[in-house]
């Protein structure tokens, strides 16, 4: 262990606050110059801003646990707020089986399935928004389309739909500290809770979707009928409050960038490249939680058993050691390597769903709308989980 304790690196940095969560990048860059492992005083976790550590923690899950949650929490030491994810708040061997599960429902073969789909949903969507003239980008778009395709994908019916949004606003807002954000959606748990559970019950979903492959799992004996139903509630979890940022940011990015829409809009083929280019300059999941299930060390810093470390993706999005010029947009980037998905075991097993949404949606506008100006003041959602925002209104110019 090369740095003695007296020259360790702490920082007053919350990157919960509306302040860090309005602008993140400027600090980013100050605590990825500092060190490889900065002590946040704030809450007493480690952060971890740099690329090369990032990718090194996420491919070391002995030392760096997502048993001990995903979040702020510590599962360690404290009970969380809801029965733990099986597979994203669990290590091998647990995860290796539960994962295979969700692998092979969200496979390519499943994804060229739906393709067909998205795509005419997309374009119907947007065509009714650019003859419009003016609408709100996500309000109108972000936050309408993957309503229209994941429940159905998932299976299940429309009846309380809007408990799925709330639902997963819970569980990201369970990822950071226990604010009144986080109350004042907890409050609504009474009623989302058990429409959560419920849902998750194989009579609920429908035969051939998503949700009822998972039951087929159970039937095949890979997994528990318990599990099964907690394999449910990751999808519901992840698979809705996710894209709609993603696509929503995605919007953000590609409008405040003018020259790089034109360079779409010549070749709407560039749709997932220029997607993923999003996720790398600002990426709506920004951080996750690793937590050390004894002591270890991150690039010789000590760290002590049973401490949170917080790994900042859209930081190390940005290390111009390893992007170059990391702070550019730019939609043809040699890209693979971007951490906005995570990698390695834990690496997001819904990305393949959510490129396939946001192409489809970039697409389609970038086959109408030659150019798309923002016409207002956009807003950050709350969330202290997700980078997401709740209004961009925009004027697009047709092709
Ligand atoms: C970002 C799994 C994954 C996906 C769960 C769960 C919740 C959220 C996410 C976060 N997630 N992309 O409950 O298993």
């Amino acid at each position: 262990m090369s740095v003695p304790a007296s020259e360790v690196v702490r920082s007053d940095f919350d990157p919960f606050s509306p302040a860090a969560r309005a602008d993140p990048y400027g600090i980013y860059a100050e605590l990825r110059a500092a060190a490889p492992a900065i002590r946040l005083t704030k809450y007493d976790i480690w952060a971890v801003p740099r690329f090369a550590e990032v990718k090194t923690i996420f491919g070391d899950h002995v030392n760096f646990s997502n048993a001990g949650g995903a979040g702020l929490a510590n599962h360690f030491k404290e009970e969380p707020w809801r029965p733990p994810s099986i597979v994203l708040e669990a290590d091998p061997p647990l995860h290796t089986r539960t994962r295979a599960v969700l692998a092979r429902i969200l496979s390519p073969g499943a994804m060229r399935r739906l393709a067909d789909d998205f795509k005419a949903k997309a374009a119907t969507l947007v065509d009714g928004l650019v003859e419009r003239g003016s609408f709100d980008a996500i309000s109108d778009l972000a936050e309408v389309f993957p309503v229209s395709v994941f429940p159905d994908a998932l299976g299940i019916d429309q009846e309380g739909r809007e408990n799925f949004l709330t639902y997963g606003a819970m569980v990201f807002a369970g990822f950071g500290p226990e604010n009144d954000y986080f109350r004042e959606l907890m409050a609504q748990a009474p009623r989302v809770l058990p429409w959560v559970a419920a849902r998750c019950q194989r009579e609920a979903l429908r035969p051939g979707s998503f949700g009822a492959q998972v039951y087929e799992a159970a039937d095949a004996g890979e997994i528990s009928a318990e599990e099964a139903q907690l394999l449910v509630r990751s999808m519901l979890s992840a698979g809705l409050d996710t894209t709609i940022s993603a696509i929503g940011m995605a919007l953000y990015t590609l409008a405040r960038h003018p020259d790089q829409w034109t360079l779409l809009v010549a070749d709407p083929s560039l749709a997932r490249a220029a997607f993923d280019e999003t996720l790398r300059f600002d990426s709506p999941a920004p951080f996750v939680f690793r937590t050390t299930p004894h002591e270890t060390e991150i690039a010789g810093v000590r760290i002590g058993q049973h401490e949170k470390v917080l790994l900042l993706l859209a930081s190390a999005n940005r290390d111009d050691t390893r992007w170059e010029q990391a702070d550019r947009f730019d939609i043809t980037r040699r890209l693979s390597g971007h951490v906005g998905f995570g990698v390695g075991i834990h690496g997001c097993v819904g990305q393949m769903v959510a490129r396939l949404e946001a192409e489809a949606v970039i697409a389609a506008l970038a086959a109408r709308a030659k150019q798309i100006e923002i016409t207002g003041d956009v807003a950050l959602r709350d969330s202290t989980g997700l980078r997401a925002l709740s209004t961009m209104p925009v004027r697009v110019t047709l092709k």
